[in-house]
């Protein structure tokens, strides 16, 4: 049993393991610390990870990459168009409103979903674990945006089941990595209040900001904030526009379209704005960019910041929203740590640096603090694991609303269940006062919490049937989870009767939120108490000392989008069976390359077989012609030693024979 954290990014992913002395990054094949998230369809296999990224050159449309940001979204939200628009490989509308990736494998057309892609690359990173600490890997804690919705936590839950994987945790992205930073940290001590930290990440696509306390023996996310369509790219953007626009005025050409243009205009303004990032003017030059026309060009940083003054804009708005979450003043924060190569861009570290009123520190290595506070939750979540006491409290970025329908005759009643920046996992319950089986649905109660476009709807669940007392409601009692993944279900639900109840609730006519404290699970002992479900939760199990009578209510979901048991199960059938031809390719392989050694081995010690026969033939002519009984048979040795071990890799007798045959020509 091992614990593991994997980072599973747009680009790349990395995997880190708890060992005896610390966190380690595993190596690939390649023996890099990160695996590029790349699944290519070649002829007769699929090439993952390292060898995925190998054989996108000869493989360009049927590669996929960028799948993180298209798991669990719907095909039509503007952001996936403009996201599809940048990618090679073929896409349609899923009938659920997803999107389906088609490829060309095996001779046929087929179609598969990013949750299905996301699957192959999580069960290469477990083949990586695994042949790395030669045991197997189940159990293990995956990196998440804060951002990420119901349907998107689900489906990465898929993703894992389809490879094989029992993830302990989704974890925040920026609550992992403050565990990270928090646990070896003891020079809090001294101070009597929390140490508050802003970690601040810009990646490529998106940016996201968390404030957190720490304390000795502790971490509480404060808040979370983010853009989901920020990032470096966007950067990119603007110089590609720009350079597009003066190559169309000075060369006459468009790039627009020429899309071989497009990858490599974009590529060179990557380039580009990374050495503006350290200097003040930078050239850019490309040979033969289309027409047989080389095109030169430069920029000066000034201008840079003048054509990216709206993005720049944008950079401050998830920082302000942190703050005022978090309740604090901005000279409450201590420290600034900066994460996420995208805010490596002057202006953005002098915005930020103004905002927040310090010097921004970098003592985090960006590309791994994600994969390895994963893997130090992992070993805290996991009962194999003996790690130091540390309470990890995490907090929900949205807020969750519940209603239900009363049946005829009846008005909906709608509540908040659990507010946005509600620690988590977290439980709440209700009572419910029902004629007969009733639904209950849980959505996301602000709009404008959310990403834009994103649906509010989460799942609907059917309670019921249940008895009820004659000429009266039943009372039921609902219990709401939002779990470790942030996922929120009704997790169980039971009819209560007492006799206290059957006065009072003839006029009640509404879902009462319980007047108690919710059950916040936090820390890690209380964590492992997640995973049973059934356990004495409630109060009002007894009254007066007299037992009241439970029964359990039948629940059914209805969840919006994503993967049903069935197909689930279908995907991870799907999933054997490819990775069967892969293995079945990968042997078929090295038996072809272990036949050919054997011919390049045999040959080559007969080589040398003859060649010592022919010596000692002429030897016996010459140096040899008169020699002693212990000199001959120590030649004769000598010989037999050379010639054995080939004979006796020569299992049947009918080659045996042959080869001795021929030895002795
Ligand atoms: P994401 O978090 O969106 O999945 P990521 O974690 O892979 O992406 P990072 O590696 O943190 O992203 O950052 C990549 C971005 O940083 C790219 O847009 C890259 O161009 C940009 N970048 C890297 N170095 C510099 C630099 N010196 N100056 C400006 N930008 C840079
Ligand atoms: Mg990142
Ligand atoms: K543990």
């Amino acid at each position: 049993m091992s614990v593991v954290g994997f980072d599973v990014g747009n680009d790349n992913s990395v995997i880190a393991v708890v060992k005896q002395r610390g966190i380690d990054v595993l190596l690939n094949d390649e023996s890099t610390r990160e695996t590029p998230a790349v699944v290519s369809f070649g002829e007769k296999q699929r090439f993952l990870g390292s060898a995925g990224a190998a054989s996108a050159p000869m493989n360009m449309k049927s590669t996929i990459s960028q799948i993180k940001r298209l798991v669990g979204r719907n095909f039509r939200h503007p952001d996936v168009q403009d996201d599809l628009r940048r990618l090679r490989f073929t896409t349609s509308e899923a009938p659920d409103g997803g999107i389906l990736i088609h490829i060309r494998y095996m001779g046929e057309e087929r179609t598969f979903t990013p949750v299905q892609v996301l699957g192959m690359l999580l069960s290469n990173l477990k083949q990586l674990a695994e042949k790395n600490l030669e045991c197997s890997v189940t159990d293990c804690v995956i990196g998440i945006p804060s951002y990420f919705t119901n349907l998107q936590r689900r489906a990465y839950l898929d993703a894992a089941a389809i490879a094989g994987l029992k993830p302990l945790r989704l974890m925040h992205d920026l609550a992992a990595t403050a565990l990270g930073y928090g646990i070896y940290k003891t020079d809090f001590s001294n101070t009597r209040e929390a140490f508050n930290v802003v970690f601040v990440d810009i990646g490529h696509c998106d940016t996201q900001v968390a404030i957190v306390a720490f304390e000795v023996g502790q971490m509480r996310v404060l808040s979370h904030a983010f853009d989901p369509n920020l990032g470096g790219r966007d950067f990119d953007e603007v110089l590609f526009q720009y350079f597009a626009h003066q190559f169309k005025e000075q060369y006459n050409i468009d790039v627009y379209c020429n899309e071989r243009a497009c990858i490599r205009l974009r590529g060179a303004c990557e380039k580009l704005k990374k050495v503006l990032s350290a200097n003040a003017v930078a050239p850019l030059s490309i040979e033969c960019l289309m027409e047989e026309k080389d095109v030169k060009g430069f920029i000066k940083r000034e201008e840079f910041e003048m054509l990216s003054a709206s993005l720049l804009d944008r950079i401050l708005e998830p920082c302000k929203k942190a703050v005022a979450d978090a309740g604090l003043k901005v000279d409450r924060l201590q420290s600034v740590e900066l994460i996420g190569s995208g805010s490596r861009i002057p202006a953005i570290t002098k915005i930020l640096s103004e905002f927040l009123g310090k010097s921004l520190n970098r003592t985090l290595n960006s590309s791994e603090c994600v994969a390895r506070g994963c893997a130090l939750q992992c070993a805290m979540l996991s009962p194999v694991f003996k790690v130091r006491e540390y309470e990890v409290q995490d907090s929900f970025p949205f807020s969750i609303g519940f209603s239900t329908d009363k049946g005829p005759n009846s008005t909906l009643s709608s509540n908040i269940l659990f507010r946005k920046g509600q620690p988590f996992p977290s439980v709440k319950m209700l009572t419910i006062h029902r004629f007969n089986t009733f639904h209950l649905e849980v959505f996301y109660a602000d709009q404008s919490e959310l990403p834009t476009g994103v649906d509010q709807k989460i799942s609907c669940f059917q309670i019921g049937p249940f008895p009820v007392p004659p000429g009266d409601k039943a009372k039921c009692k609902v219990k709401l989870r939002l779990n470790l993944h942030g996922i929120v279900y009704v997790e169980s639900a039971s009819l209560i009767e007492d006799e206290i109840n059957f006065q009072t609730s003839r006029d009640t006519n509404h879902a009462v939120l319980d007047n108690m404290a919710p059950e916040t699970v936090q820390g890690v002992t209380a964590l492992s108490e997640d995973g049973t479900s059934e356990q004495p939760d409630h109060p009002d199990r007894t009254i007066n000392n007299r037992p009241s009578r439970r029964h359990e209510i039948p629940i059914s979901e209805t969840v919006y989008g994503g993967m049903n048991k069935g197909d689930l199960l279908e995907a991870q059938e799907q999933e054997k069976r490819l990775a069967y031809q892969d293995k079945l390719m990968e042997q078929t392989k090295d038996r072809k390359n272990a036949l050919e050694a054997y011919v390049y081995e045999v040959r080559n010690k007969r080589e040398g077989i003859s060649h010592s026969l022919q010596q000692t033939e002429e030897w016996l002519y010459e140096d040899g012609d008169d020699e002693t009984e212990k000199v001959y048979t120590s030649k004769l040795d000598e010989l037999k030693k050379l010639v054995d071990p080939i004979e006796n890799r020569c299992k049947d007798e009918e080659t045996r024979a042959e080869a001795t045959r021929e030895l002795l020509n």
